[in-house]
Formats: C-alpha cells, structure tokens, sequence
C-alpha cells in the first residue's frame, strides 16, 4: 500500500491532478444552476465541507439579485450542516434524495418549498446507473487523499461515491487532512456489480469478507477541481441510554436469548444491523453487559455502541458504510484507526445494504419506527401521515431481507400524548410482511405465525402504553363483530380518525415536524 504524509498538498500526490487544485469559493463556481450533484456523505461522516458553504453563499446571492438557482442533491444519508443545512437555508436545493435528517431541509420539506424522494438506500446505485433520475452533472466527494497513480483514499463513509464518481460528468473532490491518513486500507470497494441480464452473484460470504479494493478509480480528465480542507466531520453528541430505551434492550436480549435457546440461531447470534438513535445504541450497550461473545456486524452506521462492542472484544467485526459516532468517541476512534483497521470493512452502500448480501447472511434487523399497528405494519418516516421525519434510510433494505426483521420505540410520544401503537399507520414504509418483532418498554410481540387478528391481540397486550390499552382493544374488540370484517378486523371510518384526534386536539400539527 501507497504511504501517505498530512496535511493537505501532501496528500495529492498525482501531479496532474494537482494541478486543479483551486479554492472552494472557485470549485462552487463551476456548478450551475440546475445541475444534479452527488455528493458523499453518509450521517454527518465524510460529507465534502467546503463546497457546498461556497455553493449555497452563490445561490443566496443569485436569489438576491432576483435570479432564480437551484440543484439537485443526492447523497449516501444524512450529512451535516455545511452541506444540507447552509443550502437547505439558502433555498438552494430543488430535489433532495435518498435521506436527511437536518432540522432546516426538514422544514423546507414539510412546508412544500424542496422536493425529496424517499428512497431504499440499496435502490440508489442503480436509479442513477439506469438512468432513471436523469444525468448526473456534478461528483463532489471528500477523500482522504489521492495516490500518484490518481486512484482515491475514500473518506469516513463510502455511501454511493463509486457511482457519482463514475456516472457523472464532472467531478470535483475534496481532500480533507483532517481525516486520519490510517483510513487507508479500511475500505472495500467491489467493482464486480454488473447490470442484468449480466449480473452474476456478489461473492461475500462473511461480514468482514473482503470482495474489491481499498481505492476508488477516477478518470483524471473528469475531474474539474481539487479543493483541500482540514474540517472534522460532525455528529450529534451522545444521548446516554434512559430507562425506556434500557428496557426495550432488555426485552430484545431475552428474546435473542431464546432463540438460542430454541436452536434458531448459532450462541454468537447472526450478523447484527442496528439503526440510529438512542434505543438502537441502547441495545448494543445490552449486548456489552449481556453474555453474548463473537458477534459480528453487517450493518449500515458504525455508532458509539458498535465500537464500544468492538473494545470489550464481544464483537469481532463490522461491516458498515460510515462512522456514525459522537464527538468524543470520533476522537477516540481516529487516534486508534490503524488498529480499528483490522476489524473494520467499509463499503458502497450497494453491498452495504445488499438484499442478496443480507438474505444469504441472515441478518438481524434491528431499527427504530415512529409508530406501528396492531397488526405489525410499520411507520418510520412520516409523523401524522404528512410531515417527513427523516426517511427510510436503510431501514426497508434490512427489514424485508433479514433473518428476523425486529422494530423498537418507546409506546408513546410527545409526552405520552400520543399512542406509538396505533389501529392502523397513518404511512407504511414496512408492511405486516416484512415485520416480525415489534419492542417497546412494556415488552415484547413476536408476530411470526400469527394471523392478523392473533398479532392485535398479542400487540395490544404486550406492547401499548396502558393508559392507551383499552381504547385499542375496544377498537379491535368491536371490529371484530363487522360482518365484514373477520380477517384484519378494522372500521375504516375509526382507523382513520384515530390521528385525527390528536391533530384536532392541538397538541400536534404535521408541520411542527
Ligand atoms: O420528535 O425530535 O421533535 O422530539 O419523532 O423520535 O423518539 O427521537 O426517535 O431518534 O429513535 O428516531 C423512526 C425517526 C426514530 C428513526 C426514527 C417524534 C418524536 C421526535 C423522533 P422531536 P425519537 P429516534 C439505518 C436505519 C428510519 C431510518 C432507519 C428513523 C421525533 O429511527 O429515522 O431506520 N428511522 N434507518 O417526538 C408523533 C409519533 C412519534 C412522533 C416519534 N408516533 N407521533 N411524533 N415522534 N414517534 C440508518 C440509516 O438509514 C442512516
């Protein structure tokens, strides 16, 4: 492997590209309006930093002198605030995919003024690739750094960077100094995917299989602009775990205990995939404490819980596409990266978020949802049918092809005003097909075998808040007597006015989201 030296005009070691090197007020000047961008980016890891600052400074200049510019931003996940949030505030954005997670592109969203599309994050790749979204214009992507043979060091996340470097017209990188030189060798890029009909099988068998290569490839003669940085990246601190989220852990880690128990699963468990947020870092703070001992990750989002597996020596490995950790396990982690190096694999999200990949390795799929019904389908995204929260994520991916499809919340929001476990969803992202357990403080339902009626019955019993218990069970209880209504027992008219309630109540507006 090529040895690299910090900081920034160091780590461009390809002599022609270093002749591109330019300012970002210079790069963003290369964008024009209309544009579709891919840029990198998954959670607040290995998003570029000083371009789209730039970019967003020119669009809220043009928008000044009444000139109208937007672009188009598809990204891995969520990135930080230099990125969706200064261009979410200056207007800039037209059409926003496949996640976010930032309060300003949020409210954009929800009050009608940005176009998003919420898509499965293994669907992206090959939306572009097969030309449904149209061109991509711009590749704007942080590196660590740039061989002398111009292949590329990838960053803290890998998300869909391979496909914007190689379907758009123009790229423009960004080599941040800040990222730990040690991330060489850490990454795996597979370039084996081919499209049908010629498509043949991905050759991973193990979480922390290596199929490609460390480095992703650029034609030199498409790369505009180099622009050289030394920011960190940014993720939100670390919420300790409450009680809630500590007793939703432990319902889960009796429940995989059991399965053990029952045969159904090796004592090490199976690959694990763990959402974001406090619960999903709660419960691998569970199998810190717990008994479990070689676990290994395929997951999306290496979170501080992950890590923290990884130091105790319960977890062997992970697989994942980006570093997803707080401030002060960053800095931990970065001072460390050569030694996480061996036990780490980051990916394209394509492999990352593979059907094929998590089928064949029997995936856990353990992930947070707003709310779910009585009969197992599930909202992740949506709060009262129409504000968008974040998005699908990776979530939908794991669900629908893991081994045992798990979803976890507290039973109520909003200060207990709301009931997580509703008669019917106000959106679907997971339907009672790809859900199998539902987990919230008050226990666990495990839904496998059960017909639609046998699931509300178990749901309401061992899930819902008991303040909320006996309006759900009087709503299935009456239903169950329509003459009609002797499979998933429901009256419409009800269902539907259930969030209505709240709404009218005042208590909640869909776009206080
Ligand atoms: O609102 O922020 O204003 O207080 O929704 O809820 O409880 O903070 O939940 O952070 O665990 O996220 C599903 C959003 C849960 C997340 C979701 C309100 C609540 C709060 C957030 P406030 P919490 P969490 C791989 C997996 C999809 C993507 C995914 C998610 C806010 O897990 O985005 O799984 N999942 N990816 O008050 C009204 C309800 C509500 C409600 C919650 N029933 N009604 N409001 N809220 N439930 C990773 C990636 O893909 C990158």
């Amino acid at each position: 492997m090529a040895s690299i030296v910090s900081p920034s005009t160091a780590r461009v070691l390809n002599s022609k590209l270093a002749q591109k090197i330019m300012s970002a007020e210079e790069a963003a000047g290369l964008i024009k309006s209309g544009d579709q961008i891919g840029m990198s980016g998954f959670t607040g890891s290995g998003y570029p930093k000083a371009v789209p600052i730039e970019l967003a400074r020119r669009i809220a200049n043009a928008n000044f002198r009444g000139e109208k510019f937007q672009v188009s931003v598809f990204t891995g996940a969520s990135t930080g605030p230099e990125l969706d949030g200064a261009l979410a505030m200056a207007g800039g954005i037209h059409l926003r995919l496949p996640y976010q997670s930032d309060p300003e592109t949020r409210k954009r969203i929800n009050a009608g003024e940005m176009d998003y599309m919420d898509i499965h994050l293994s669907h992206v790749a090959q939306f572009v690739e097969y030309g449904f979204l149209g061109k991509l214009d711009v590749a704007l992507i942080e590196v660590t750094a740039i061989l002398e043979d111009g292949r590329l060091i990838p960053s803290s996340s890998i998300g869909n960077n391979k496909t914007w470097i190689d379907q758009a017209e123009r790229v423009i990188l960004e080599v941040n100094a800040w990222q730990p030189a040690e991330l060489e060798g850490m990454h795996d890029i597979y370039y084996g995917l081919q499209a049908p009909p010629h498509r043949g099988p991905i050759p991973l068998m193990h979480p922390s299989q290596r199929i490609g290569t460390p480095y992703m490839e650029v034609s030199a003669d498409k790369v505009v602009a180099i622009v050289l940085t030394n920011s960190p990246d940014r993720n939100t601190p670390f919420k300790a775990p409450d009680d809630g989220s500590r007793r939703i852990a432990g319902h889960l880690l009796e429940f995989l205990k059991w399965e053990v128990q029952k045969g159904r699963m090796p004592a090490n468990l199976l690959p694990l995939q763990s959402g974001v947020g406090n619960i999903a870092n709660a419960v691998l703070f569970g199998l810190e404490e717990g008994s479990f001992e070689g676990l290994t990750s395929y997951t999306e989002v290496i979170q501080d819980g992950m890590i923290r597996l990884l130091k105790s020596g319960k977890l062997t490995s992970v697989s994942a596409t980006a570093f997803s950790l707080s401030p002060e396990m960053l800095h931990e982690v970065n001072a460390d990266m050569a030694e996480y190096r061996r036990r780490i694999v980051l990916r394209s999200q394509e492999i990352s978020n593979h059907p094929e990949i998590i089928r064949r390795l029997g995936v856990i799929a353990m992930n947070g949802m707003i709310e779910a019904d009585i009969y197992g389908n599930v909202n992740s995204t949506h709060v009262m049918g129409s504000g968008i929260q974040n998005g699908i994520g990776g979530s939908g991916d794991f669900a629908r092809n893991g081994y045992l499809s798990i979803f976890m919340a507290p039973s109520t929001a909003r200060h207990g005003s709301i009931s997580t476990i509703v008669p019917m969803v106000s959106h679907v992202d997971h339907t009672e097909h790809d859900v199998q357990v539902i987990v919230t403080e008050h226990g666990l339902a495990d839904l496998r075998g059960l017909s639609p009626r046998q699931r509300a019955h178990l749901v309401i019993e061992k899930c819902s808040d008991p303040k909320y218990r006996p309006l759900l069970s009087d709503y299935v209880e009456r239903s169950e007597r329509m003459p009609y209504a002797k499979h998933t027992p429901h009256m419409l008219g009800e269902a539907l006015s259930w969030h209505n309630r709240y709404l009218r109540s005042g208590k909640m507006r869909p776009a206080e989201e």
